[in-house]
């Protein structure tokens, strides 16, 4: 078997190798500080866990996918966000559910969120000549999300739910508006529409190069950081309860 090398200038390679050890690395983390989580917040807490280490898996096979093929891995993208987003939504769902959060609240996020990811693969993979048309349908659903997170049902509930829930669902509301977007800015760098036609990066190899970077450091922002403050939250109110 050959053995391959990450050149000191492939970033893309780089960044998918510490994508991988960031996911490992949380991963163990959150899985172990199961131990000393409190019963209310095992569920949240081991959502964390299974969230970084789904990633982990699927930037463990993109990394060498990446590097032995210098292609995009844009596929199993797609498939580590289809299973992770949703559960980000069920990590809303289980914060608010102390107040009453219904079920269908969980399915109206899940469904914006795949509608989000699935044309955004159309955009990006079947129909990259419409990747514009595409890719503003994808960000009507995202913002769909923001709207039930910041002012809809996720944030009326995190009221009633208490001051910290209310604050940490303030916290994860900044990741889903600030942190989120990065992604449509990786999509208009990587694909032929650019921004309404404005192509920023020529070069289509560069384009996607620089798409998978930028797509890495926001799945390493947003999966791990949306994790810690789940974790976070659920230290504060163990620490009320117990006080
Ligand atoms: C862990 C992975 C996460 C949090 C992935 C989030 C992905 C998005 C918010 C993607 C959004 C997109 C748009 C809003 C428009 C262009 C197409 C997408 C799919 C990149």
């Amino acid at each position: 078997m050959e053995h391959l090398k990450i050149a000191s200038d492939n970033y893309v390679a780089f960044t998918f190798f510490i994508g991988t050890m960031a996911m490992m690395a949380a991963s163990v983390f959150f899985f172990l500080e199961l131990n000393n989580t409190s019963k209310r917040w095992r569920t949240s807490v081991l959502v964390s866990g299974l969230i970084t280490f789904i990633a982990a898996v699927h930037y463990y096979y993109m990394r060498s996918y990446n590097l032995e093929t210098g292609e995009s891995p844009t596929f199993f993208r797609y498939v580590d966000w289809i299973l992770t987003v949703p559960l980000m939504c069920v990590e809303f769902y289980l914060i608010t559910k102390k107040a009453g959060a219904k079920i269908g609240l969980l399915w109206k996020l899940i469904s914006a969120s795949l509608v989000m990811l699935v044309t955004g693969y159309v955009g990006e993979v079947l129909d990259r000549d419409s990747s514009v048309l595409w890719g503003v349908i994808s960000g009507i659903a995202y913002f769909y999300i923001v709207y039930l997170v910041w002012f809809g049902e996720v944030s009326k509930l995190a009221q009633e739910a208490g001051a910290q829930v209310t604050k940490a669902t303030k916290i994860l509301g900044w990741f889903v508006l600030v942190g989120w977007a990065i992604y449509p800015l990786g999509y208009i760098l990587g694909t032929p529409g650019g921004l309404f036609g404005f192509q920023l990066v020529q070069d289509t190899a560069a384009a996607l190069n620089a798409m998978d970077i930028v797509y890495n450091i926001a799945d390493a922002i947003n999966k791990i950081g949306f994790g810690l403050v789940i974790y976070a939250l659920s230290r504060m109110d163990d620490a009320t309860v117990k006080a």
